[in-house]
């Protein structure tokens, strides 16, 4: 029988949120994501695959993602954003999209490829850019916590912290080289 301290280390070891990306360049976005993860204590791994560059690698990765012990596969991607949507179609395991600001239109044409999918194959859209790839990975650690209360835990504190960090400073205008007085004056003058 394996004891409590080989089982925690196992359970340490499972990936229980995959994290892809269909460039490399989307890193810089999706770093808010592993890092929101990581502070939220959820096992999780990144990768790049492409679902245009290296289909045949997502295919395999979606496939095989359920037996691998995920539970959530948060999937960016920018422009003609498929990638969350061929992950979907692969696999029973909840995809959250997040769709990158791309160059040219600013992320829309994102949005819309991921958010717009025919009825019967599902995917979680976030806003577009750095706020989506935070609150992926709060709504990941939300849908593990139904099932582990260590998550769920976790997000009450995030939550706290983050309450805690508002009420600390509800005046934005003390600690301003502008303040709000002059602000008016200004608006007056
Ligand atoms: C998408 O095309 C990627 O997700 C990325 O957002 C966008 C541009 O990719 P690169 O040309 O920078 O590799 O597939």
């Amino acid at each position: 029988m394996k004891n409590s301290a080989s089982s925690e280390a196992e359970k340490q070891r499972t990936v229980l949120v995959g994290v892809i990306m269909g460039s490399s360049s989307d890193w810089e976005t999706m770093e808010h994501t592993a890092k929101t993860l990581q502070e939220l204590g959820v096992p999780f791994e990144t990768r790049v695959i492409s679902a245009h560059r290296t289909p045949d690698v997502l295919f395999e990765y979606a496939a095989a993602a359920e037996q691998r012990g995920m539970q959530v596969i948060i999937a960016a991607a920018g422009g003609a954003a498929h990638l969350a949507g061929v992950t979907a179609a692969k696999t029973l395991l909840p995809v959250l999209g997040v769709p990158m600001e791309s160059q040219s239109l600013k992320g829309l044409d994102s949005l819309l490829s991921m958010v717009q999918m025919p009825g019967g194959i599902p995917v979680g859209t976030l806003a577009i850019g750095k706020p989506g790839a935070i609150n992926a990975a709060l709504l990941a650690a939300a849908i593990l916590g139904v099932k582990y209360p260590e998550y769920r835990e976790a997000l009450r504190k995030f939550r706290a912290a983050q309450a805690a960090k508002v009420l600390a400073n509800p005046d934005p205008s003390k600690g301003s080289t502008t303040s709000a007085k002059s602000t008016d004056a200004k608006k007056r003058a």
